[in-house]
Formats: C-alpha cells, sequence, structure tokens
C-alpha cells in the first residue's frame, strides 16, 4: 500500500508519508495490511488442515517489507518456498549448479522455470514439524558466488507464541497456523475465493529492504508449497494457479519421480502470472493540490499518480480511524483529480490518497 497524507482545510496543507505501522509479526494479518494482492483460486491438494495458500498482503514501511501469507503449512516439513524478484537480473529458469544448495533446494529446482517476466532474485524457505516444535527459516541469494542458509529455527511450542521470532539478516518471522478455514481440499476444484481472503493466520515476514538489493521499483514474487524434499510441488502457488489445477508433483502432471528434479515444469504453461507484484517503495502519491469552495462544501484534491491503477481516498479526525469516501478512483495518468462533497459544519479533517 502506497499512501500519501495530508490534512487539510484550505488553510492546512501538509504532505507526508504515513509512518508507524503497527505492524507485529506474529502470523495475524493487520488490517494495515489492506487488500490481498494474491488470492487462491484453487482447492488445495496437499490435505485440509494441512498445507493451503490463502491469500498474500505486503506492506512496505521503514525500509522493511512486511510479507503475509495466510494459509497453513502441515508440520511434516512441507517447504513454504517464497521467490522474490527485486532487482534487475536474476534467474528466470533456475540453473541448479549456479545457486547455493542449502537445505537441497537448488539441486531440485534446476531447470524449473517461472512465467515471463519473473527473474528471481532471493528465496526464503519456511517448514516445520516434530508436533509444532521445529520452526525453520532458510534465506539464499539467486546466481553463482551468491550464499544460502539456515537463518533461523525455533521452538514455536516451548516458546508459547506465535512469534516476532528473530532470525539472522535482521529477519524476523512469525507463524500462527490456527487456521481452519479458507480452501477446501477437493483438489483442483474452483477455491472460495471469499473464504481464502477472509484467513487472518499464516507465515509473516519482515524482510529489510538491504537483504533484497534496496529495490526501488516493484517488487515480484512467487511463493509455492512443495514437498519436504523440494521435489513434489502442490497446486497451491500465489499468484494463484487456475482453477482445475492438480499438483504438479515432480513432473508436472502430478507424480512423484525420485531422484528427479522440477526441471520439466514451466509456470508458462499455467494460465496467468504465478507471482504476485507488491508495488515499490517509491512513487508513493504526492498530494499536489487541494481546493476549497467557499461558497460551498465542494473540495478538489490532486495527487500524483501511477497509470492504470485504482485509488482511495480516505479522511480521519484524528489519524486512527479512516473512513473511506471513495475506494474505487481510477488513475487519469501521472496525475489524478477528484471532486468530493465535505460533510456539513467540518472544521478539521486529515485526508489520504492510498493506492490500490
Ligand atoms: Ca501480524
Ligand atoms: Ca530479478
Ligand atoms: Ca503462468
Amino acid at each position: 500500500m502506497r499512501t500519501g497524507i495530508f490534512k487539510g482545510m484550505a488553510v492546512f496543507l501538509l504532505a507526508t508519508s504515513l509512518s508507524g505501522h503497527a505492524i507485529e509479526v506474529d502470523g495475524s494479518r493487520e488490517a494495515q495490511y489492506g487488500q490481498a494482492l494474491a488470492i487462491q483460486q484453487v482447492q488445495t491438494g496437499f490435505g485440509d488442515p494441512g498445507s493451503e495458500l490463502d491469500a498474500a498482503y505486503a506492506l512496505i514501511a521503514e525500509d522493511r517489507l512486511f510479507l503475509m501469507l495466510t494459509g497453513n503449512l502441515e508440520a511434516n516439513f512441507n517447504k513454504l518456498a517464497v521467490f522474490i524478484d527485486s532487482v534487475e537480473g536474476g534467474q528466470n529458469r533456475i540453473l541448479g549448479n549456479e545457486n547455493p544448495n542449502n537445505d537441497n533446494w537448488a539441486e531440485k529446482f534446476d531447470g524449473f522455470t517461472f512465467d515471463t517476466g519473473f527473474a528471481a532474485d532471493y528465496l526464503l524457505i519456511v517448514r516445520h514439524g516434530f508436533g509444532g516444535t521445529k520452526l525453520d527459516l532458510d534465506f539464499a541469494g539467486i546466481g553463482a558466488g551468491n550464499t544460502g542458509a539456515l537463518v533461523g529455527s525455533f521452538n514455536p511450542s516451548a516458546l508459547g507464541t506465535s512469534g516476532p521470532f528473530a532470525a539472522s539478516l535482521g529477519i524476523n518471522l512469525g507463524f500462527n497456523n490456527s487456521n481452519s478455514a479458507g480452501v477446501g481440499s477437493s483438489q483442483g476444484q474452483a477455491a472460495d475465493s471469499t473464504a481464502a481472503a477472509n484467513v487472518l493466520t499464516g507465515v509473516e515476514l519482515e524482510i529489510p529492504l538491504a537483504l533484497i538489493g534496496n529495490p526501488g521499483g516493484d517488487i515480484r514474487v512467487c511463493a509455492m508449497i512443495n514437498g519436504h524434499g523440494h521435489d513434489y510441488l502442490s497446486n497451491q502457488f500465489l499468484g494463484a494457479m487456475p482453477a482445475g489445477t492438480t499438483n504438479l508433483g515432480t513432473d508436472g502432471w502430478g507424480n512423484f519421480i525420485g531422484g528427479s528434479s522440477l526441471g520439466g515444469i514451466d509456470l508458462n504453461n499455467y494460465a496467468g502470472d504465478q507471482f504476485f507484484i507488491i508495488p515499490g517503495p517509491e512513487g508513493a502519491p504526492q498530494v499536489t493540490g487541494f481546493s476549497v469552495d467557499a461558497t460551498s462544501t465542494s473540495a478538489s484534491i490532486t495527487w500524483t499518480s501511477s497509470p492504470d491503477i485504482f485509488y482511495a481516498l480516505e479522511s480521519s479526525a484524528d489519524l486512527q480511524v479512516w473512513e473511506e469516501i471513495d475506494d474505487g478512483i481510477l488513475s487519469q495518468g501521472q496525475s489524478t483529480t477528484y471532486d468530493f462533497q465535505l460533510a456539513a459544519g467540518l472544521k478539521k479533517a486529515f485526508y489520504r490518497i492510498v493506492a490500490r
């Protein structure tokens, strides 16, 4: 969510960026994450309760990326793999011998191909098992010469919390596996996307932007659930696989082939993008004009915008509680102007523009 905020009536024009996001990295989705960036479309082939990805949310604040993937991860060391495309370059097709092979992932992904437009630069792996007493996190840079390693191993059961679990490299992990709703397990059937979007818990990550190349532009993420050996893919991806997709398995056809890599799998063969886009830290809307008609209650606000996206105009009396005035304002290009009515008798209010 990119936000431009200012305080209006005519004499108060203040443009600043929203800070102080109260995100707790605890595996529970805060309202500040806003709308989902991707929602599951297909019921899981990995059991219910088992492993599922319901929806993805993200927030960039204070030089950190907060990523919330709602759903479940079975306590059998199934892998949640989160590939990040945040900088130029990277691998659209994974090359097993040109990557760190922490957790043996690179050997198993050798030849795996992402959708066009996605070239992976970083990878996080989350897995848990042993009755919830072991939760592990790996981080790797993609490409020859990069390193990858276990960066955190936790015992949530003993710690009695769902996070934050402080890993090395400045990463924090939250994990709440309590969801029992979301998508069903009629493998391959269309998912209830409303139920998926309603899930509040899952894996939450806080990642320093410096760790992923200080991206100035959009960040792309491809998340997937894989078997414990990185060699049997589920049908749970975000961006989602199309309805009708069953587990990919090792070969794309749902078969397990021991000793093989996922090299036969090419995400271009599945409709839609199996990645989602997080708007970059640059380009937050800036308010460039605000006027009030002194003889009426009409107001007009103008801000810097990006083409082809929607904005919301929200108002608040206290910067705490925000109310939407309109959440479907289509960008007019590089600059967008919106006219609206002020509440009668209004003395002071704050307004903000939120990119959707
Ligand atoms: Ca949280
Ligand atoms: Ca890249
Ligand atoms: Ca695709």
